[in-house]
């Protein structure tokens, strides 16, 4: 957590070689202000304290975790089962099976752990799942939410029209 407010977000990665990719994640929280805090907790390295962060996660005020892990990713999994929060699990790519491995140990949870699962590397998109769990009791960020939308279908506009403007003929005029 960059700011000194109670975090409401826990971005969790299996190692610290998976920070560049969860950094997208964190981006998402500074850009709709949302504190967050970040760690690294192995399921497989580290047992102990990923039962301890995550049996305990939602007494300190968290709302959501994100969970990222690579090769035999167990995390996610791992940390939904001992919490009552809604848990993202981001598949890290890495090792002989480039992400496979993670993404099927990550979203493959037997009946009662959901993991909501993003795209192989999806940080990026689990933020944005992240603050759209938390705009539901938060009109002011959800309106944010809809302004972010809005100002992505205007910039695919303005792609549209530098197609027409090249010469080629638009789906609508
Ligand atoms: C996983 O194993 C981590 O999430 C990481 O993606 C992968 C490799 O970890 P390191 O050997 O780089 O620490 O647990």
């Amino acid at each position: 957590m960059k700011n000194q407010e109670t975090p409401l977000v826990a971005i969790i990665m299996g190692s610290d070689s998976d920070l560049k990719v969860m950094q997208e994640s964190a981006k998402v929280m500074e850009e709709f202000g949302i504190p967050y805090e970040m760690d690294v907790i192995s399921a497989h390295r580290t047992p102990q304290r990923a039962m301890e962060f995550s049996s305990s996660a939602h007494t300190r005020g968290i709302k959501v975790i994100i969970a990222a892990a690579g090769l035999a990713a167990h995390l996610a999994g791992t940390l939904a089962a001992n919490t009552p929060l809604p848990v993202i699990g981001i598949p890290i790519a890495g090792g002989n099976m480039n992400g496979i491995d993670s993404l099927y140990s990550t979203v493959m949870m037997p009946p009662g752990i959901p993991v909501a699962t993003v795209a192989i590397n999806g940080a990026k998109n689990a933020g944005l799942l992240a603050i759209q769990i938390l705009s539901l009791s938060d009109p002011s960020l959800q309106e944010k939410i809809i302004a972010y939308k809005k100002k992505m279908g205007d910039e695919v506009k303005a792609k549209s029209d530098k197609l027409r403007d090249i010469g080629y003929k638009a789906y609508l005029e």
